[in-house]
């Protein structure tokens, strides 16, 4: 079982350093390690740190999550929507003659936990996001968007998706 009340304590460290800006990558990954939240907890399915990345109206974003699965059934995330974009795919990315790129998946499995291991799919910069592509608003840093994760056996999982500024863990399409 995930000790909650130790999960909330990190949090709390996390958000009273959170004003912390422009850290090194070394020092900003060690923090994002710090800066698990657990925002949404249901069928033993819990998001850890969403946060989606700025961008003005008409243009693309993407959104990271960390998604735990605590269940012995695996499952499927098989679609994303959010109202702030007209489009929303599941993408992977991929290096291909040292480009980077990306393409729609048609879904992302999420596999069930084993006896000593909770399962964990990470969203993230070079690897499965969320796209949001033309978006129908300006996503500001600081601000949060809702994003709803539909799962194969019905279920979804919708979170306050944090906004941050572009940095570079996050890069991604040309803006
Ligand atoms: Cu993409």
């Amino acid at each position: 079982m995930i000790n909650f009340k130790k999960v909330l304590m990190l949090s709390i460290v996390a958000l009273s350093m959170a004003t912390t800006v422009a850290l090194e990558p070394a020092q900003a990954k060690a923090e994002r390690a710090n800066e698990r939240i657990v925002v949404f907890e249901k069928e033993k399915v819990t998001l850890i740190n969403p946060f989606a990345r700025k961008a003005k109206k008409g243009q693309n974003s993407a959104a990271f999550v960390v998604i735990q699965n605590n269940c012995e059934v695996g499952c499927r995330i098989v679609k994303a929507r959010s109202p702030i974009a007209n489009t929303v795919e599941l993408h992977t990315s991929f290096e291909d003659n040292g480009v980077h790129k990306m393409r729609p998946v048609k879904f992302i499995a999420l596999p069930g936990k084993t006896e000593d291991k909770i399962s964990e799919v990470e969203l993230k910069s070079g690897g499965y996001h969320v796209m949001l592509i033309d978006l129908n608003q300006d996503i500001e840093a600081g601000t949060e968007i809702p994003v709803t994760l539909e799962m194969s056996n019905g279920n979804t999982l919708t979170a306050a998706y944090k906004v941050k500024g572009c940095c570079g863990h996050c890069h991604g399409p040309s803006q």
